[in-house]
């Protein structure tokens, strides 16, 4: 690898900033049950240790996304303790998510449901959940509707939109002047008819209805299989609407696997959109990237570690594309020297220069390494067993 190479591997590392989601360190499952894990994190404080770990290592995943309902149960109250987590562990809170999807109140919907009190319900909870984020210093409010129908002719869906719009206009009201409402999409799942915020145009659509503030957040498990994701992250940066990704990976659906675990040029693809997106405008794009994984069957902590450096290395990749000899060749239609520049980059082996960047960082060259030779896995297993392992999960 060249010495430009090296510089471009760290330029590139130095501002890779990747949030991690508080419920990636928890038990969870598929709705046919969760395998326990001793390990896993149940409180804030686990979790924010545990993320902690992750960060130490990996250097770049300096804040941790919270859900409100299962890491803020007391709301306000919740929040004072934030600052004692983030000063002993070295992770701020970032994206605050509500949550309009466990609450028996929303069976059929939150700003969508045909009942006001419920559509309030879930105004207020939005509200409390951006004053959290105020008193939190984070940035972003994240919201994911799991509202739909399951039935032709079950929902009014335009009835629904307006219900939306007018909710998201009133929340975006409340929002302090640095703050960003982040619209998350998703075509299925728990809905299996329609689902309100199917796809980027209607979250594109509502957010810009909502506020100046409210921009798309792209799930790249959001998606039907044949979509180009790459494609829809493109036309987002060019409205000046993309505002963040939840990155996983997936083989069918929602399938939350860890980031390039199926189709690692998937992820390429989309970070070559945006860097010949600021390559082009000279602008940085404003985006946040995020984690949003489940982790039934990989250590928790261990896929974290993985899903960061893999993303790592694809993101240098990604920043290794020789943007001005691509131009030329889109320029003059030479289709196979084109495509030619993504795959030299994408089959470049950064892991060299990304390991001297560690090293000069003072961090460890190999993170899993050090992680399972650090002791902390045993150090929480022993401290967590009994209670993990006491309680019960099963589907019906
Ligand atoms: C919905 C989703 C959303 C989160 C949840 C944990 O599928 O992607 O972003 O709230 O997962
Ligand atoms: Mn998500």
């Amino acid at each position: 690898m060249t010495g430009s190479h090296s510089e471009t591997v760290a330029h590139a590392l130095d501002r890779l900033c990747i949030e991690l989601p508080s419920w990636g360190f928890a038990n969870t499952g598929t709705r046919f049950g969760k395998f326990l894990q001793p390990a896993a994190a149940v409180t804030i404080e686990e979790k924010f240790s545990d993320a902690g770990q992750v960060h130490a290592l990996t250097g770049s995943c300096p804040t941790i996304a919270l859900h409100v309902l299962w890491d803020l149960p007391n709301g306000f109250d919740s929040v004072p303790d934030l600052a004692r987590l983030s000063a002993r562990y070295g992770v701020n809170a970032g994206s605050i998510n509500p949550n309009y999807f466990q609450d028996q109140i929303y069976k059929f919907g939150s700003f969508g449901n045909p009942d006001p009190e419920v559509r309030s319900a879930a105004f207020r909870h939005t509200v409390e959940s951006i004053e959290i984020a105020k008193r939190a210093g984070s940035r972003d409010v994240s919201l994911w509707f799991a509202d739909g129908s399951n039935y032709p002719g079950s929902a009014n869906i335009r009835q629904r939109r307006r219900w939306f719009e007018e909710c998201l206009r009133a929340a975006h009201q409340h929002l302090a002047p640095a703050q960003r409402m982040l619209v998350e999409y998703k075509p299925f799942e728990p809905a299996f008819y329609h689902t309100d915020i199917g796809d980027w145009g209607m979250a594109l659509l509502l957010a810009r209805h909502a506020g100046t503030q409210a921009k798309v957040l792209v799930d790249t498990g959001h998606h039907y299989a044949a979509q180009n994701i790459e494609q829809i992250v493109a036309w987002l940066l060019a409205e000046g609407m993309l505002g963040g990704f939840h990155f996983n990976d997936r083989r069918y659906a929602d399938d939350d696997l860890t980031l390039g675990s199926i189709d690692p040029y998937q992820v390429f693809r989309i970070f070559h959109e945006m860097l010949t997106f600021e390559w082009e405008t000279g602008d940085p794009a404003d985006i946040a990237f995020m984690i949003d994984q489940s982790h039934n069957l990989k250590g928790k902590i261990e896929a974290m570690i993985q899903t960061v450096t893999v993303a790592q290395e694809l993101f240098c990749k990604a920043a290794l594309v020789d943007r001005a000899a691509l131009a030329t060749a889109q320029a003059s239609t030479d289709i196979v020297r084109a495509e030619s520049c993504l795959q030299d980059a994408f089959s470049t082996d950064v892991r060299p220069a990304i390991r001297e960047w560690r090293v000069a960082k003072g961090l460890a060259a190999d993170p899993l390494n050090a992680f399972r030779e650090s002791g902390y896995l045993e150090r929480i297993t022993r401290d967590r067993h009994d209670r993990n392992m006491s309680t019960i999960s099963s589907y019906a």
